[in-house]
């Protein structure tokens, strides 16, 4: 057994127990050094380096590929309270054991997550043993409903559920009714779609069916359907089948195929086909959201480009496939973002704002308010707290107002945002649809053991239970990579991190989520095709930003936009551009770069990042500012370096991506954790070839060594000497500069667009919003547990969160 995989072993426990007997000395060796260390945590990295340290080279090929070094390896964490060691291993993504060894007596016992979650709390708490902490726990809600078990179905709910439907759906002619009624139920502002009266049984249904797809094989394909709408009335059926006789056909075909023998991609065909979607509210209150003049001020980065990439994209589409439908209904998505009334020269104090390219698409702010009057001022997206319940209310007016109608999805962006959209959709019944961007526990090491430490700045513990309520709330939630959900092979995922944790002294999370929820849904953001296209199609350069871009480089003196200049324009540049927060670790690639005096000779550097204009009212920008003129200093770079304030302009900052690419040059990211990596894609779509971090969504973005690298924050000397190697090869061979560059472009598109994206969220909502229609009973259980966890806990932990740093500036009676 001792030999045999541990991912073939039942249980973890019962491979360490022998492991235990059969090399008991090396565990022992190991085990003692931790416990040696005294009380406290290791992580994967830190128990690998101690295995590395202690057991030598000969030994660890000996024990390789057996079962003592897979639980090894699998271990992601280790409490050790001496003489004891529990530690949490991970034999796979989404799969979770926790044992305990007593080093002293060399017992080995298995724990449940609670006895896991109580050890480790005694980290923080002493020894004290709280017997009544609340637990919550999700699982009891979902044990009836059946999910994929295999790590690589993870993301892929909708398949998933497709079968499951099905198989429930068509199980005998009776199940089938809730497809009727929900056919029966399509209407927009009282115009009834798909189904009238006169279909009122399954048999009328397939009756009328078969006579109008007789029928329509009498008329020429591309008759358009106001041609026969008054014969189909007759036969039950209404607008939304198709605009064409050819269309209603195939809509008709479908349907008719799946009530003989259902078949889940029929189902999810006809789901994604007939009429749903007409009126879209995406969230994204915090930040400075408008379409100018704001990328790169605290809290304004990815998120907003993301939004204002994704809403053309499905306004193009919407409208494709309300036409497709022969239905004449204007569409509306309206982002939802905070008034701000001191808008510092953006349009944030705007209440309307059209979005440029779209025909029906407008941002619409509605301000923070408490009962003193409307907050002015931009507020830290960690400080929002205690004004979205409020906000949310409000929210919902000014939609009716807007609207006329209730929306048919309501999609939540970020923390704050999918709190408000749970709020909003569980008032009006609306399908929900969640997108994390980046969940803060997996940035923040330690977050939720150690939330005390972090509270007073972050106010993570509303921020934690905003986001467990939203991600139980939703219908469906969407990723952009695979790892946001599940992590990798070694890596634990952002929602994986919260299926157990602690939050001790308030609440212990025993199931927080399960990545195997079929509401998880990979669908990747792209990049806007219009402003990063390749260096290389020289006739779309915009040459006349040419001066513009030489000056911000180069030009030899200093201003307020940049700082430091280059002295010798020859050589390539690296690149990089980011909100300056620490995670974003800028200083870091200053640092490496400071600190290889090879990399200095061969590449200059060039980072967009902070704003040397005016004083930063973020913490974290403050910091990282002052650390960046200290490395600046202590290495000495200027001349090597050109620091740039934030760029605000998206289609100068595309050309500025190819300049660099006409330097040879590459794109850097150097982030500690990065949810997903816009301008990884950015650089990429240009052309450039780009080194990422390997922790988060580059990671799974970037084929390391194919079509750009991977490197580890943590290990600045590596990522220099890595970048020096390429630009020496490149030196030596030109050509390998174009192979990487080739490979990126390639990557992204296959797998990074805009277009794929839209048509998949169009499918999700559809199959999502069925399968909440045919649902709505059974998921009342978990809306009154929400409700409750909502009001007792949440509440409470919002109002705790201090009233906003600018309260003193509330204007009274404004609303
Ligand atoms: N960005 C920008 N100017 C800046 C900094 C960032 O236009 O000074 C843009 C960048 O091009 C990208 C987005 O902001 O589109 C940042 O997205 P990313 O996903 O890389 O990071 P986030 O800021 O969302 O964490
Ligand atoms: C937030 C982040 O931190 C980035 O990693 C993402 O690319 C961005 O949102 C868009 O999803």
């Amino acid at each position: 057994m001792a030999d045999q995989s541990f991912n073939r072993a039942h249980k973890v426990r019962e491979c360490i127990g022998d492991s235990l007997s059969v090399h008991k000395n090396e565990l022992l060796a190991i085990f003692s050094r931790f416990v040696n260390q005294g009380k406290g945590m290791l992580q994967r990295h830190q128990l690998l380096v101690e295995y590395e340290a202690v057991i030598p080279e000969g030994e660890r090929q000996k024990l390789k590929d057996g079962a003592f070094e897979d639980v090894l390896r699998a271990a992601q964490e280790a409490i050790v309270i001496p003489p004891l060691v529990a530690l949490a291993i991970r034999p796979r993504p989404g799969v979770w054991e926790y044992v305990r060894v007593n080093v002293n007596e060399l017992v080995v016992e298995e724990l449940s997550v609670p006895e896991y979650l109580r050890f480790k709390e005694e980290l923080v708490d002493g020894s004290v043993q709280n017997n009544y902490v609340l637990e919550l726990d999700f699982e009891p809600f979902n044990s009836s409903f059946p999910r994929p078990s295999l790590s690589k179905s993870i993301g892929n709910g909708v398949q998933f559920l497709n079968r499951h439907l099905s198989a429930k759906l068509f199980h005998d002619k009776e199940s089938m009714y809730p497809l009727l009624n929900f056919l029966r139920a399509h209407q927009y502002k009282g115009t009834t779609m798909m189904l009238n009266d006169r279909i009122q049984s399954l048999s009328s249904l397939q009756s009328s069916l078969r006579k109008a797809e007789e029928y329509l094989l009498t008329i020429q394909p591309n008759t358009p359907y106001s041609e026969f709408n008054n014969r189909f009335q007759e036969l039950g059926l209404e607008k939304g089948w198709g605009d064409t006789a050819q269309r209603v056909h195939e809509t008709i075909q479908v349907l008719l195929d799946l009530l003989e023998a259902p078949d889940p991609c029929q189902l999810e065909k006809f789901l994604g086909t007939i009429p749903m979607v007409f009126n879209v509210v995406i969230l994204s209150p915090h930040g400075y959201f408008a379409q100018a003049n704001v990328l790169g001020y605290p809290d304004t980065g990815g998120q907003i480009v993301y939004i204002l990439d994704q809403v053309r994209a499905l306004e193009t589409e919407m409208l494709l496939r309300i036409k497709q439908q022969g239905l004449n209904i204007t569409p509306r998505i309206l982002i939802v973002t905070r008034l701000l009334p001191d808008a510092v020269g953006t349009t944030c104090g705007q209440r309307l704002e059209k979005v440029i390219g779209t025909e029906h698409t407008s941002i619409l702010r509605v301000p923070f308010r408490t009962e003193k009057g409307i907050f002015r001022k931009w507020i830290s997206r960690f400080d929002v707290w205690p004004y979205l319940e409020t906000y949310a209310n409000d929210v919902a007016n000014e939609l009716s107002a807007e609207l006329h109608a209730t929306p048919d999805l309501i999609i939540g962006n970020y923390s704050d945002g999918n709190l408000v959209a749970s709020l909003l959709a569980h008032k009006l019944g609306v399908t929900q649809c969640t997108i994390a961007h980046a969940l803060e526990k997996t940035k923040y090491p330690n977050s939720d053991i150690y939330w005390k430490n972090f509270d007073e700045q972050y106010h993570f513990s509303s921020q934690f239970t905003a986001d467990l309520i939203a991600m139980n709330h939703t219908d469906f939630i969407i990723t952009s990579t695979f790892q946001e959900i599940a992590g990798s092979k070694d890596t634990v995922g952002q929602y994986e991190s919260h299926t157990a944790f602690t939050l001790p002294g308030l609440y212990r999370v025993v199931h927080g989520i399960d990545v195997f929820d079929p509401k998880f849904n990979i669908v990747s953001p792209g990049a806007d095709m219009s402003i990063y296209f390749p260096f290389s199609e020289r006739e779309n350069r915009l040459k006349a930003l040419h001066p513009e871009i030489e000056e911000l480089l180069y030009s030899p003196t200093e201003n307020s936009e940049h700082k430091f200049v280059l002295k010798n324009r020859k050589k390539p540049i690296i690149f990089s551009m980011a909100r300056l927060d620490r995670v974003k670790n800028i200083t870091g690639l200053v640092e490496l770069y400071g600190r290889n005096p090879r990399l200095k000779e061969l590449v200059n550097l060039v980072v967009v990042a902070g704003d040397h204009g005016k004083e930063s009212k973020d913490l974290e920008e403050q910091a990282e500012l002052k650390k960046m003129y200290e490395l600046i200093d202590e290495y000495k770079l200027n001349g090597h370096i050109r620091w740039i304030s934030a760029q605000m302009n998206r289609v100068r900052n595309g050309e500025l991506y190819r300049c660099i690419a006409d330097t040879k040059g590459a794109f850097v990211q150097p982030a500690f954790y990065e949810a997903f990596g816009l301008t990884v894609v950015e650089a990429m779509t240009c052309g450039l070839p780009t080194f990422a971090t390997v922790h988060g969504g580059p990671g799974e973005i970037i084929v390391d060594g194919v079509s750009g690298f991977h490197i580890d924050p943590y290990q600045g000397d590596k990522a220099a000497e890595l970048l020096v190697s390429f630009f020496q090869k490149c030196d030596e061979d030109p050509k390998h500069w174009d192979k990487i560059s080739q490979a990126g472009l390639q990557r992204i598109s296959e797998k990074y667009t805009w277009k794929l994206y839209s048509q998949r969220l169009m499918t999700l909502t559809g199959v999502y919003g069925f399968w909440k229609f045919v649902s709505n009973l059974e998921r009342r259980e978990t809306r009154r547990y929400l409700e409750m966890f909502y009001a007792l806990k949440y509440r409470n932990l919002a109002k705790s969160v201090p009233s906003a740093i600018d309260a003193e500036k509330a204007v009274d009676g404004e609303k």
